[in-house]
């Protein structure tokens, strides 16, 4: 799969002044710029302390501008390792985490602490609330 995307990459690099001489290469380099970094949008809602519907893993590509919007139906500290970014949830009111996947590689989203004053406590299991996997282009 590198190889055929290393191919790619040859071949739009070869092929370039054949489209600049046709007329067609701003805009068609600027299409595949455009293309090759894309905006990606989720919506996570978590419910007792459970993504629902269960939902493993966010798979982007590197370079992709991230948007996770998570709602939650208590108040909720969460972490997003790797990028270390924290949102601070309040009940029923959607949080974005938000980021551009430079960084390659698998990454927990955690919850490290649910509730607020007397019910607050740490989250009990370490397991993550899911993963975001960053493929490399
Ligand atoms: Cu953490």
């Amino acid at each position: 799969m590198l190889c055929i995307l290393r191919m790619a990459t040859i071949a739009s690099v070869l092929l370039t002044p054949v489209f600049v001489s046709l007329g067609l290469g701003p805009s068609f380099l600027s299409l595949a710029i455009a293309q090759s970094s894309e905006s990606r949008q989720f919506a996570v809602t978590i419910k007792q302390r459970k993504v629902i519907p269960p939902t493993n893993v966010i798979s982007v590509t590197k370079g992709d501008a991230v948007e996770i919007v998570l709602t939650g139906d208590e108040a909720a500290e969460l972490h997003l390792h790797g990028y270390d970014l924290l949102l601070s949830l309040t009940p029923n009111v959607p949080g974005k985490i938000q980021f551009t996947a430079n960084i390659a590689g698998r990454f927990p989203l955690e919850a490290h602490r649910y509730g607020t004053g007397a019910q607050s406590g740490r989250s009990r299991s370490d397991r993550p609330l899911l993963y975001v996997e960053v493929h490399p282009r």
